[in-house]
């Protein structure tokens, strides 16, 4: 979504219909080539932002490659639809967000960063420190800040473990409230609920009810995430989006990616 920085929380954070579908993208899970080929195929079967970021091994580096890559091959793309007049070239400008482990994993060539406060970390390095360390950098290269809590729940994973989170439990529905509440109250648009990658069993329908009913916030879900239908009891409690890292980091074969997430979109939506 190069050149249209200041659309990108109006994008996130407009009500929509539909839960819609991002993709997070680990730079230290793949080649920028892969990367790149894989948000290709994400967007073409309907998903609406890619996130890129890890919890560990990233770096300037090789975050910024594989945002460049994303963003070279989504323009690529669009350029291609607009010279056909059956193609939609807006159907092609989806923003490449950077969900970072730190101050230290950042890039210019990207649209958008989800300025997150771990709210449940039990280290002042996650809750403020990361955030000071780069927000004058964040400043001058022009990445819009999208205002957000991360809220890590039970299992928790290694986003868990990393930021010392202190986890809410399944049936910890007040407590995510109270967070949902605090979050709308330091004036977050977004608020994250993050079971961690790979988890077993993802964010309980509960705890999204809860959070949805004490907050206007945007809600984010991610962690084990991997059947549209699963995303679809998510979307029915109240997620505005479905996060799946590992089940697109599953395919090689582009074709078989969009496939998947297509029948994975519209089962969600069902
Ligand atoms: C991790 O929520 C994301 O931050 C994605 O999790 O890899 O399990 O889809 P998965």
């Amino acid at each position: 979504m190069s050149g249209v920085d200041s659309q990108t929380l109006e994008h996130v954070c407009n009500p929509n219909e539909n839960t819609r579908h991002a993709i997070l993208i680990d730079p230290a899970d793949q080649t920028p080539d892969t990367a790149a080929k894989r948000a290709v195929a994400a967007v073409a079967a309907g998903s609406k932002m890619i996130l890129v970021g890890g919890s560990s091994d990233t770096d300037m580096k090789n975050v910024n490659e594989t945002v460049i890559a994303i963003q070279e091959a989504l323009e690529l793309v669009a350029w291609a639809s607009s010279q056909d007049s059956d193609l939609d070239e807006k159907n092609w400008k989806v923003p490449v967000v950077l969900f970072p482990q730190g101050a230290a994993a950042l890039s210019p060539a990207a649209d958008a960063i989800t300025f997150m406060m771990l709210m449940n970390s039990k280290s002042p390095r996650f809750l403020i420190e990361e955030q000071v360390a780069g927000a004058l950098y964040i400043k001058q290269a022009q990445i819009a800040p999208l205002p957000m809590g991360y809220i890590i729940c039970a299992p928790g994973g290694k986003a868990g473990e990393v930021g010392m989170a202190d986890l809410i439990q399944p049936e910890d529905t007040e407590r995510v409230s109270a967070y949902a509440v605090t979050a709308e109250y330091y004036g977050f648009k977004i608020i994250y609920l993050e079971a961690g990658s790979g988890a077993e069993n993802p964010v309980s329908p509960d705890l999204i009810k809860a959070a949805r009913e004490s907050c206007n916030l945007t809600i984010v879900v991610g962690g084990g995430i991997r059947q549209g239908e699963t995303a679809k009891i998510a979307a029915e409690s109240g997620a505005d989006w479905i996060i799946t890292g590992n089940l697109t980091e599953s395919f090689d074969n582009a074709d078989e990616l969009q496939k998947t997430l297509t029948d994975f979109i519209s089962k969600m939506n069902s």
